[in-house]
């Protein structure tokens, strides 16, 4: 199992990978793949019990990438872990590629097709209550974003989440306070998003979404609890690089010559 500082390093390699990709694409989205770097390195290094030579191992742990949108470090991590070949990060959103702008399941590693926000939290319950009536013991996890809480069905599923209260089912929200084009102050103000999950009579736990060994911990919490649980990861929408952090602006800009170039300087000076 890799050191929480092993993963540390891993995550920002993935935040250079990510903008590797999304430059030779022309497009893409950063600053929310970025915030999520730390997440998905410890999910895939310390939680999910996948194999990747056999990606429909009807065993594994699922993971549902509810903020499609964050695709590149889904596939970035993916690769990483040997799904699939890393040559094919640079097909990125290209014609014929299976990496599109948005996870498709027919890419090796990919439970859910996803992009059209709001319905992993429901997806991730349907999962895991299938895992309960095969009466097998695998688990669920499911990524969101805050700004994709705006979609009513997310709250259909807290309610349903409250109601079927499977065991196996973690959610993570990436609290990033950054939407599509503005702070969520201005956009949809989210206010206590724990408060409101334990509102629904299901258990909430905060913690650093940048810092590996606090999210293992606080993953390692939430699968103790005999019931789902949803984790709210503060995070920082671009994080690692000076002019994206904090910026609508990069949710989904293009990454042209200039700006790789410096976000590669400040992301190679943190290894
Ligand atoms: C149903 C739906 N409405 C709108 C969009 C367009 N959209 C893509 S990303 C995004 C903002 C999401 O914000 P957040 O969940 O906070 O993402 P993050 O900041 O983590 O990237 C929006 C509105 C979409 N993909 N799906």
């Amino acid at each position: 199992m890799p050191s929480a500082d092993q993963m540390q390093r891993t995550a920002q390699a993935l935040r250079r990978t990510i903008l590797r990709m999304n430059h030779a694409a022309g497009s893409g989205h950063t600053g929310g793949s970025f915030s999520c770097a730390e997440i998905l390195t410890v999910l895939y290094d310390e939680f999910l019990n996948v194999r990747p030579a056999q990606p429909g191992w009807p065993l594994r742990d699922r993971f549902v990438l509810s903020k499609g949108h964050a695709a590149p470090a889904l596939y970035a991590t993916l690769a990483r872990k040997g799904f699939f070949d890393e040559s094919l990060l640079m097909t990125l959103r290209k014609m014929g590629s299976p990496l599109q702008g948005h996870p498709v399941m027919r890419l090796a590693g990919v439970d859910m097709s996803t992009g059209s926000l709001g319905m992993g939290l429901s997806v991730g319950l349907g999962m895991a209550l299938a895992a309960r009536v095969r009466g097998e013991s695998w688990r669920v996890y499911v990524l969101c974003g805050d700004g994709e809480l705006n979609e009513g069905q997310n709250w259909e599923a807290l309610m349903a989440l409250a109601k079927w209260r499977p065991a196996n089912f973690t959610a993570i929200i990436d609290r990033n306070h950054v939407q599509l084009d503005g702070p969520e102050d201005l956009i949809m103000p989210m206010g206590d998003v724990a408060a409101k999950v334990e509102s629904f009579g299901l258990r909430a736990l905060c913690c650093n979404g940048h810092d590996c060994a606090a999210l293992r911990d606080t993953l390692k919490a939430a699968v103790a609890i005999n019931a789902p649980a949803v984790i709210v990861a503060e995070t920082v929408k671009g994080k690692g690089v000076s002019f994206m952090e904090g910026q609508s602006a990069w949710h989904g800009k293009p990454v042209d010559d200039d700006s790789f170039a410096k976000a590669m300087a400040e992301l190679e000076a943190v290894q």
